[in-house]
């Protein structure tokens, strides 16, 4: 399944990170902000990896392309456009450049959530920052620490579980970009936010009636101890709930809970409707074991009607009890 193989990208990619230790410029199907010694602080063996400072500036290169089937990516790679697009991750003060190019033959964009954009940067046609078929333009995303502002306030910072998208193909507000398949995750931690196992991050986006586009939803590998990482994203018509079968989640912003004084709520099921994300991490199979897992919309005709799909947590041996899956 595509899950799969692109959860081996992601590890190659990782290790090609730590192998070389440079972060600032990178090509893949994810840019990290984990990976490589400059970015993650220090941990002894059998520690938890947290966040290092932000304030990099990163580049990247991305394209905009129509896929063999007919359908749309974004791909840090010229031929390697996925739905959805590669995971970029940055901790807050980091900058990103992002110089992209559309390939495809309409007029698209990339407009994100949750950083900093100047009105030059923000990925729409009426303020003349999309980009004609074949054209190039470069797009910058700022991000910040929470401080206090000079009135007193509180200023959130940009960490969070957030997303990007294409929004100028077929309408104003690229609806018909987002419905096929313009669309990616975008994590912002903060210094010292505990970090996911690399190749355990995966990214389910509810767009219609699909998830990542498909009718049916991928399946995702993971052993037991693993500590994966779930960025959950919905697009289009519909609201939905994600629930995922066997493990819980606290309700805020990186879905972990700080400590015992820590009163948010935990769940394992979350109404979620067009242009929402949320994300969390949590340790495969803990308390329950390794198997075929299910997650799936839990509007009833929707999981009928295919959204659903497994987060296959295998044993130590790389058996999934119960399940006869091929890999
Ligand atoms: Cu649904």
């Amino acid at each position: 399944m595509t899950g799969n193989r692109d959860a081996h990208t992601r590890r190659d990619f990782s290790r090609r990170l730590l192998a070389g230790g440079a972060v600032a410029a990178v090509s893949g199907t994810a840019l990290t902000a984990a990976a490589g010694p400059t970015r993650a602080a220090p941990a002894a063996t059998g520690q938890v990896r947290r966040a290092g400072k932000g304030g990099a500036t990163r580049r990247v290169t991305m394209y905009a392309e129509k896929l063999p089937d007919g359908q749309m990516g974004y791909g840090l790679e010229k031929g390697k456009a996925t739905v959805p697009g590669p995971l970029i991750e940055l901790i807050e003060g980091d900058t990103l450049h992002i110089e992209f190019e559309n390939t495809m033959d309409v007029a698209a964009s990339l407009h994100p959530h949750g950083v900093d954009y100047d009105i030059a940067n923000d990925g729409t046609r009426m303020s003349g920052s999309h980009v004609e078929p074949g054209g190039k333009r470069t797009y910058t995303w700022r991000t910040h620490a929470p401080g206090r502002r000079k009135d007193g306030t509180w200023r959130p910072g940009s960490a969070g579980y957030w997303h990007y998208h294409d929004h100028v193909v077929g309408t104003e507000h690229g609806t018909g970009g987002i419905r096929n398949g313009l669309y990616g995750p975008l994590v912002v931690r903060r210094e010292g936010d505990i970090l996911p196992d690399p190749d355990r991050q995966f990214t389910i986006v509810f767009n219609d009636m699909t998830t990542n586009n498909r009718a049916k939803g991928p399946d995702f590998r993971a052993t037991v101890g693993d500590r994966v990482e779930i960025i959950m994203i919905t697009h289009g018509e519909y609201y939905h709930t994600f629930h995922l079968h066997g493990h819980r989640w606290a309700d805020n912003r990186t879905g972990l809970l700080e400590g015992p004084e820590d009163t948010s709520r935990v769940i394992d099921n979350k109404i979620t409707g067009p242009a929402d994300s949320f994300g969390f991490q949590f340790l495969a199979g803990e308390g329950v074991g390794a198997g075929a897992w299910m997650y799936h919309c839990h509007v009833q005709s929707h999981s009928d009607m295919g959204m659903a799909g497994m987060l296959l947590i295998a044993r130590p041996d790389g058996t999934v009890p119960g399940h006869d899956g091929h890999h």
